[in-house]
Formats: structure tokens, sequence, C-alpha cells
């Protein structure tokens, strides 16, 4: 097994921030081919069951060589002791109502309504496909010193992440969200309006930052707990990873739903690779704004080996400014390797 990687990994002055992608590729390079396979075959298959994707995802983890699961173990404890925190996330909900109010959050409001009044002027792109979902932003139009950079880092936010999907985290997105006013009231559901778990990944965390007051008129996201949407999960079966379009099935664990309901810097956090989900569903003339924050495990099939995306994406951080970074985030980031004098 060659080492040589993590000892070039030291000499590296990265300015690259959570480069988990970089250490995907890594892989490549130790020659880890049922590990590649694998990954690669469940990047290929996420309509596969809920049970079955699990089952994949741990295999894929213990097929990594010894000495990366070790370095990988290593660098998860390091994380956790620079991320000391008391916000945690119970398993059996896989969500949570945060009950804080960070004071970077105001710097991040204004930042999210600048971009999305930006792209409603047309001076910007979607970075998705979703006529009433706009991602209007992603990671990599966030410098370090961006306040939402900041608290997508921020170390008890970190700690908490790293603590409840039981690995180092990877930052995969920041954005400003905006779902428009619908056209119509007769619009049918689709995509992500529709019930569904996201099937990039098994466990996976979304911090939202809400950015208005947002009332059930705004279509907040939905939330089926954990605990409940692994009934449904077993229920549905082979279906487990698609949209769903039968609503009764939910409708049982109504008084259970969590609601990203609240005033403007209000934040949750949800895992909605196991949580059933759906949001957007506005009543006309209204609208929503929410900041997203995403974290992946390193088996996201976002990261598949070989994935331009995610090596563009993860790797524009690059040129960023080191010293504009908090010492908090310098810390934590030393911690994942990313600079190291
Ligand atoms: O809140 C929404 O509109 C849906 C969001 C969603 O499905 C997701 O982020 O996975």
């Amino acid at each position: 097994m060659d080492l040589a990687i993590f000892k070039d990994r030291a000499k590296i002055k990265a300015r690259r921030i959570f480069n988990w992608a970089r250490n995907i590729s890594d892989v490549r390079y130790i020659n880890a081919p049922r590990h590649i396979k694998l990954h690669r075959f469940l990047g290929n298959n996420n309509l596969l069951s809920r049970a079955h994707r699990a089952k994949l995802v741990e295999k894929i983890a213990t097929s990594l060589p010894a000495e990366v699961q070790k370095k990988e173990r290593e660098h998860y404890a390091q994380l956790l002791e620079a991320c000391p925190t008391t916000l945690a996330v119970d398993p059996q909900m896989g969500a949570a109502r945060l009950d804080i109010q960070d004071q970077l959050a105001p710097a991040c409001i204004a930042d999210t309504h600048a971009r999305i009044e930006h792209f409603i002027a047309g001076a910007s792109m979607q970075m998705n496909a979703k006529p009433y979902l706009a991602e209007t932003s992603s990671l990599k139009d966030y410098a370090p010193d961006n306040p939402c950079f900041q608290l997508a880092t921020a170390p008890y936010i970190l700690g908490a992440v790293a603590r409840y999907i039981g690995s180092c985290p990877v930052l995969w997105n920041i954005t400003a969200m905006y779902s428009p006013p619908p056209a119509s009231n007769t619009n049918s559901l689709k995509g992500s309006q529709l019930w569904h778990i996201d099937r990039e990944d098994i466990t996976t965390l979304k911090l939202w930052l809400l950015c208005s007051e947002i009332t059930p008129a705004n279509g907040p996201t939905i939330i089926l707990p954990t605990r409940y949407s692994d009934q449904v999960a077993e229920k549905l079966g082979p279906a487990s990873s698609e949209k769903v379009r039968d609503e009764a099935l939910f409708e049982p664990f109504r008084p259970h739903f969590l609601s990203l309901t609240g005033k403007s810097g209000d934040m949750f956090l949800t895992d909605t690779a196991r949580c059933y989900h759906h949001g957007s569903r506005m009543q006309a003339g209204i609208e929503r704004r929410v900041l997203m924050i995403h974290y992946t495990t390193r088996h996201s099939t976002y990261l598949v080996p070989g994935n331009k995306r995610a090596h563009d994406r993860l790797h524009a951080q690059t040129r960023q400014a080191w010293d504009t970074l908090p010492q908090s985030t310098q810390a934590v980031l030393r911690v994942y390797g990313h600079q190291t004098d």
C-alpha cells in the first residue's frame, strides 16, 4: 500500500475546503478497484430500494483499504475534538429545529436576498432545472469570508453534523433557494413537491436558514421523522427510493410532520436521505426564500470517482484566501489536512 499520497498531501499548501472529492480520487491511486466498482454501481443505480442502497454503502465503506479506513477514523476523531458542540440531531427524528439564533444569520439572510434578487432580475443563472424551486447559487459562489460559508463551517455546526452522520462530512453545497409564486393553483405536483427521500446518499444533513417568515402558505419543507419514514420505506420496499404519489401513505403520520416554518433567522437540520419530505407547495401569489447548506458523507453518489461536477464544485474553493477565514474555521480545516503550514 502506497501511503505516499498522505505525505504528499501534507506538503500541499492546500487552500481547498472540505476536499473529500480529492480524497475519493486518491482512492483510485491507491488501487482500490473493488471500492471504485461498488461506488460507481451505486452511482448508476440510485433507484435501488433504500435497504439495498444501505447495504451497498456498508460494502463500499468496508472495501476501502485498511490504511484509508484508519486515516478516516483519525480525521474523524480530530474533527470531533476540534468541534465541541451542544447541538445534536436525534437519529430517531433525523431532523431538528435549532434552538439558536446565530449571530451570522442577519448577514446570511442579506446575502441570500441579494442573490435571489439578482436571479429574479435575470442577472444570474439557475443552477437546477426545477420551475418551482430555483437554486440561485452554489458552493463555488461563496468565498471563505462570506458569512454563509462561515456559517457552513462554524465548528459547533460541523461538530453536530459529524456526530450525526458518524464520519467527517463533505460540504457539498450552499445555495440561496427561491420558490417563486406558482403560475396557477392547478399545477400538478412534481419532483421534490412529492414525498421522496434523497437517494444520492443514505444519510445526509441539510441546514436550513429561513430568510423571511415562512408559514404553511409559503410551501415550507415538510419532514417525516426517521422512525416513521423507516416504516414507509419498508412498506414501499423496491419503490422506496422513488417519488411517492400516494399521499394516503403519509396521512397516519400527519401529527408527527415537522414543518420548516418560523420566523426569519430560524434554523433547522434535516436528514433528507432518511426522512421522506417535500416542499414548495406554494399558495398562489406567495414565494419562499431560504438558505440551504448541504453536507454529505463521502459515499454520496455525487462523489463517485471521476464525477466532474463534484470535482469542479469542490475544487473551486482552491483559490480562496486562507487568511480571510476566522481562526476557528482554520482550526477545523487544518484538521482535514487542508492547511498544513
Ligand atoms: O423544500 C423544498 O422545496 C424541497 C427541498 C428538497 O426536496 C430537498 O432539498 O431535498
